[in-house]
């Protein structure tokens, strides 16, 4: 067979993370010719590639897996109510396995472009290798976060020790045990691989430019009877949960902070700190909201922290002060505030001091050089956009995504693209994707992906992509909500704010899961008015 037709499909995904497998796995069970192509040598995405000491799940294990086969649920036993890295890969490799998913997967094929033959009604893709697939569909399952920072600091080529990316660390693990290391970025990568490694490290800098609001996790072992209790409420569970702004439960909150005593506020926040995890972030209904009603939660995170550092200096360095509490990503830790206790552990504030450079032998500030043998870069990512942008995807007329992003994301339902026909996004910007339990929201997604290629063809019809009034009011819906919330006040990832000359757009839908899904299932039980369908 020449190479033309063998690689030509019905649908391509791209990615086999939690998103690529599932909608291999769906759109094949309906009957589609499948390939996903998939960069690296195994499947679980984020999970394959952030390997890093300390990485876990920040949503608890218990909702952090596929619902849509309740005997996978069954059959799982996840062994903390946290999963680390390691637990959640050797998940995601046993669904590849239990669905024979790897078949249809081609590994090592970096997909670096995509046009749309627009005679021909198909979408010809490029690899990093030079080989060429077309499909029908295209679904661009890349994740929201895997596109990282470039490292940006003068002479960081210069340094000659050893150096690591949180993003792509090494599998095999590094002994850190009596070198000098350095730590650059306070984000949930950073402050879990801070904790991690501090104990082993002789002597750990962590250079941090905006602290971060941190809380417990509080993880612990699973018990079976756990895990038996819950399989007998499974069904309820899902459901009470896929009900939920956030798409799991997290005990919302049913008063404004405001509504009740000093003493009651303080109860309120004091239970769901013990409890631990996201929790902490939504005490009352107006915290999210209201300065004033975030204020009092922000003095009670403060607090917390000045009740576990000792150094009062150090406790006030890591206290954020520049925006609301929960309007960066809240991060969820295994004793983060307690490394700064000990004394191999120095902390670095690079608003007082920034880096100048890195060296051939350390990082130097403003300041002074600190030495190291070391450094673990942790700097984030090009959010939501960053991965879809860097490819060259060409839709109608040869516009290029990324100049038609230039301001902004502008997408349908986070799923379709005007002008990108067939073209599908899994929690894309303007998806409630980050917001909500990535794993119920990326079902949500390949499911309607799936239905509306099954609608397709059932009508006789060969392409659908969003029309551009549906999409300007999606989107101007998008910021509406997002005005209406504190988030936009935060220098974040989710505002575009991390990468330079990125513009400044509240990326995910805060509006919630549930009338995410209702606007979602509106415009397929309408026949999709709001696309253009041929
Ligand atoms: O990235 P981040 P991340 N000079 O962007 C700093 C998910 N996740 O990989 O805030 C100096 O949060 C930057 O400083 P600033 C989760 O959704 C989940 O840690 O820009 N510093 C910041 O401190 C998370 O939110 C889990 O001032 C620079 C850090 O680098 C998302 O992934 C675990 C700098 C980047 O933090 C991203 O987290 C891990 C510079 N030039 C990740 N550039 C869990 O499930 C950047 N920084 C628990």
């Amino acid at each position: 067979m020449a190479e033309e037709s063998r690689n030509a499909f019905d649908a391509i995904v791209v990615g086999a993370g939690f998103a690529g497998m599932y909608a291999l796995h769906k759109l094949r069970g309906q009957g589609l010719r499948v390939a996903v192509l998939e960069a690296g040598t195994g499947v679980g995405g984020t999970w394959f590639w952030n390997r890093y000491p300390g990485a876990r799940v920040d949503i608890e294990s218990r909702d952090y897996g596929y619902s849509f086969d309740p005997e996978l649920e069954r059959e799982w036993r996840w062994s903390e109510r946290y999963s680390a890295q390691p637990e959640l890969l050797r998940y995601l490799n046993h669904v590849a396995d239990r669905y024979d998913l790897r078949r249809d997967i081609r590994f090592e094929t970096r997909v670096t472009a995509a046009r749309f033959d627009e005679r021909g009604a198909r979408w010809n893709l490029t690899t990093e290798r030079g080989e060429s697939f077309s499909a029908r569909f295209v679904v661009m399952a890349t994740g929201c976060l895997s596109e990282p920072k470039e490292i940006v600091f003068p002479g960081a080529d210069d340094f000659s020790g050893e150096v690591y990316r949180t993003f792509d660390y090494p599998e095999e693990g590094v002994d850190f045990t009596g070198k000098r290391v350095a730590v650059i970025g306070t984000g949930s990568s950073g402050i879990q691989t801070i904790t991690a490694i501090a104990p082993e490290c002789e002597h750990l800098t962590v250079f941090q430019r905006t602290p971060n609001y941190s809380v417990p996790a509080n993880n612990r072992p699973l018990g079976t009877g756990e895990q038996r209790e819950w399989d007998a409420e499974r069904d309820a569970y899902r459901a009470r949960a896929k009900a939920e702004p956030l798409a799991f439960w997290n005990d919302p909150p049913e008063r404004s902070a405001f509504e009740v005593t000093p003493e009651e506020r303080l109860q309120e926040f004091e239970r769901r700190w013990e409890f631990g995890g996201f929790r902490v972030g939504g005490p009352f209904t107006d915290t999210g909201v209201d300065l004033a009603a975030n204020k009092v939660l922000a003095d009670y995170a403060a607090d917390k922290i000045r009740s576990i550092v000792r150094d009062p200096a150090i406790a006030d360095r890591l206290t954020p002060k520049t925006y609301p509490f929960g309007t960066k990503r809240l991060c969820v830790d295994t004793g983060y505030y307690e490394v700064y206790n000990r004394d191999n552990v120095t902390l670095v504030d690079l608003r007082a001091t920034p880096i100048e450079r890195i060296t051939a032998t350390g990082i130097e500030t403003t300041e002074r050089e600190y030495q190291v043998d070391a450094i673990v870069y942790a700097l984030g990512f090009d959010a939501m956009t960053g991965t879809l942008a860097k490819l060259d995807i060409r839709g109608r007329g040869g516009l290029t995504l990324r100049e038609k992003w230039a301001d902004g994301p502008d997408t349908h339902l986070g799923l379709m693209i005007a002008g990108f026909p067939n073209l599908f996004t899994v929690t894309g910007p303007g998806s409630p994707s980050v917001l909500t339990n990535m794993v119920m929201s990326i079902e949500q997604h390949v499911e309607w992906i799936a239905e509306a290629i099954a609608w397709l063809d059932a009508h006789g019809r060969t392409t659908i992509e969003a029309t551009p009034e549906a999409e300007a009011e999606w989107v101007a819906h998008v910021a509406e909500v997002a005005h209406q919330t504190l988030y936009p006040l935060a220098d974040s990832w989710y505002m575009g704010a991390n990468v330079e000359g990125k513009p400044r757009v509240f990326l995910p839908y805060v509006g919630g899961f549930p009338a995410y899904v209702e606007a979602c299932n509106d415009a397929a039980a309408e026949g999709y008015r709001a696309f253009r369908v041929a």
